[in-house]
């Protein structure tokens, strides 16, 4: 399986409860390389154009007010299979159907505050790796 990168966002959700390091120690443990990472305060629009594809959905208002309400930790994870690899270490979107182990299983709040993103296709790892990171900041 080829080497990729995919971009990974830690929550405010879990930013606010201290969270950075458990959920980076489950990337580290599947084998993820944190290349990239950093710390930022978004603003409601610049969360709403990182979410633009949701923008039709009826949670998407809140979603983009919840990703500005704390900072958050923007990174990016390298790996073989590093996209799949990173959402299985998620778990499913809402937390009740995460599997055990799981980043979400055993720390997200709810469906909408559910502690992490990450990109779910190598086109959307590209474009969102570029959204917040320069090449200079890619430290393989
Ligand atoms: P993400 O994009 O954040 O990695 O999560 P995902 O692929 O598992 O889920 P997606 O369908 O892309 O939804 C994006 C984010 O929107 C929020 N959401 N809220 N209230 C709701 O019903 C609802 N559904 C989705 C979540 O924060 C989800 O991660
Ligand atoms: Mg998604």
């Amino acid at each position: 399986m080829a080497v990729e990168r995919t971009l990974s966002i830690i929550k405010p959700d879990a930013t606010k409860r201290n969270l950075t390091g458990k959920i980076n120690a489950k990337f580290e443990d599947a084998g993820l390389r944190i290349v990239a990472q950093k710390r930022i305060k978004l603003t409601k629009e610049q969360a709403g154009v990182f979410y633009e594809v949701h923008k039709e959905r009826p949670f998407y208002d809140e979603l983009c007010a919840f990703m500005a309400s704390e900072p958050v930790v923007v990174q990016v994870l390298e790996g073989e299979g590093a996209i799949a690899k990173n959402r299985e270490v998620m778990g499913a979107t809402n937390p009740a159907d995460a599997a055990p182990g799981t980043v979400r299983a055993e720390f997200a709040e709810s469906v909408g505050e559910n502690s992490v993103h990450g990109s779910d296709a190598p086109e959307t790892a590209a474009a969102e790796i570029a959204y917040f990171f320069s090449g200079l900041e890619l430290v393989g």
